[in-house]
């Protein structure tokens, strides 16, 4: 049971502000791109919301007591912008910095350590209104202002920060598919967007790095990567599935590790990708502490010249074509509710993919869990399906170690069911089962199974 894991590995689980906090007008907090994107019919699944959603705000004891429960070492949260600046800038709300300053305060004394996200898809709306959110290039500045907020009130006892959470998705969800907020359809803007995220991502470290020093923690952001796997030996699907990574992972690693986007991402997309200035290059270059990875799941990829056409393409938008891939699935992988594949082996080889590519970077893979709908059953939930997916992608971890793969530690997605953005409440990544309507929280048999892994792992 004990998978193999080393003694110091890092054991946690992960949630997001938005997705369970709830208390969306509460105690000086501002909107978010999401309170808004919630009300606009017909993008969220049932017109759901998360002006509720697990009321986390006035329930974090009992969550708290829950995760010590399990005996996880590390708890990742993220911090809404607006609570703490609810005009994006300017007035601090007190409020906002206090619910923090509890939780922070109730998990230490629970010994499980904190790893603060400071983005994680819940813009101050009043950005978004005012100033184009992620398009506009001060957004760098504003960012970089709210960290060092959070520095100053958080930092003395919070020593993990992760600025951004998936740039992938907020660049191409958000202003390229339009199915996250803001919701914009473009070509071009992911591009952009994805840009300034990166500005931002740079901006926050340096104020770190110059004025927190003091405080000795460590910053990264967190980038989600899928495994992309050659339909076929022929060099020509190999090379696309080469190309669809970095179009993936480097889009944001490669300037952190290299100072700039991968060169066939320049040759693809020519000017519509903007370019770093000397100063933000050197800004990016080294930027992170440890490589955080968010992983769910795998594709095929076959070039989009040569790729046979009876395939069943199941593409992402303008990225797809952009990248001229076409992405499939064997029809013999099995799927979560979410209807993504469940292929462990990939996720052993992305981690293989990541030493080689950025020179084996310390790794935390600070997200990585699956969709499936259980309910209780007098007073249990048998997530079995969960627990066999976990079970696999773990020992894909462990094999990875084995092959010399820098990995240090594995936050689970998710610490409870929450509201799963335009899936709302009907796909669920939770350990913990949450009655919406009551708010109580029942530990799946999933919750048990990793309480228990991580205690033979310490033995
Ligand atoms: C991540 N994709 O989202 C987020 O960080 C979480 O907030 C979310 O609940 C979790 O994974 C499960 O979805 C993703 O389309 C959303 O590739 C979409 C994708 C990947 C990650």
């Amino acid at each position: 049971m004990t998978l193999g894991f080393p003694k110091d590995f890092t054991w946690g689980t992960a949630t997001s502000s938005y997705q369970i906090e709830g208390a969306w007008q509460k105690d000086g907090k501002g909107l978010s791109i999401w309170d808004a994107f919630c009300r606009i019919p017909g993008r969220v699944v049932n017109g759901e919301n998360g002006d509720i959603a697990c009321d986390h705000y006035h329930l974090f004891r009992e969550d708290v007591r829950l995760m010590s429960d399990m005996g996880v070492d590390a708890y990742r949260f993220s911090i809404a912008w607006p609570r703490i600046l609810p005009g994006g800038y300017g007035d601090v709300n007190k409020e906002g910095i206090r619910f923090y300053h509890e939780l922070i305060d109730t998990l230490l004394e629970k010994n499980i350590t904190p790893w603060v996200t400071l983005y994680h898809w819940d813009l101050p709306l009043a950005l978004e209104m005012q100033h184009d959110g992620w398009l506009n290039p001060n957004i760098a500045d504003w960012f970089a202002n709210y960290a060092a907020v959070c520095f100053e009130h958080f930092g003395d006892r919070v020593k993990h920060w992760i600025t951004l959470n998936e740039p992938w998705c907020a660049a191409v969800l958000g202003y390229g598919l339009g199915v996250h907020a803001p919701g914009r359809v473009s070509a071009d803007e992911p591009y952009i967007a994805g840009h300034n995220l990166m500005r931002a991502h740079g901006k926050a470290v340096q104020v770190y790095r110059d004025k927190f020093q003091h405080q000795r923690g460590q910053i990264a952001l967190s980038n989600n990567c899928d495994w992309r796997e050659p339909l076929s030996e022929h060099p020509a699907d190999k090379a696309a599935a080469q190309r669809s990574l970095e179009f993936f992972l480097g889009w944001f690693a490669d300037p952190v590790y290299f100072g700039d986007y991968p060169a066939v991402m320049r040759e693809m997309l020519g000017k519509r990708l903007p370019e770093f200035s000397e100063e933000e290059k050197a800004q990016l270059k080294g930027s992170a502490d440890f490589l955080g990875l968010n992983h769910y799941t795998t594709m095929l990829v076959a070039d989009a010249g040569t790729g046979p056409v009876e395939i069943n393409v199941r593409g992402n938008g303008g990225m797809a074509e952009d990248q001229a891939v076409l992405l499939s699935e064997d029809p013999t992988w099995k799927q979560t509710s979410m209807g993504w594949n469940v292929v462990p082996w990939g996720f052993r080889k992305l981690l293989k993919w990541i030493d080689q590519r950025y020179d084996s970077p310390e790794i935390y893979v600070m997200e990585n869990g699956c969709a499936y709908d259980n309910h209780p059953q007098d007073g249990e939930v048998e997530d079995t399906e969960r627990v066999a997916f976990l079970q696999e992608y773990l020992k894909a971890a462990s094999k990875a170690i084995s092959d010399g793969v820098n990995l240090k530690g594995y936050f689970l997605w998710s610490f409870m069911d929450n509201f799963e953005w335009a899936e709302g409440y009907a796909k669920q990544f939770g350990i913990h089962y949450v009655d919406f309507k009551t708010g109580q929280r029942i530990p799946k048999a999933s919750a048990h199974w990793y309480a228990e892994l991580i205690k033979s792992n310490r033995k």
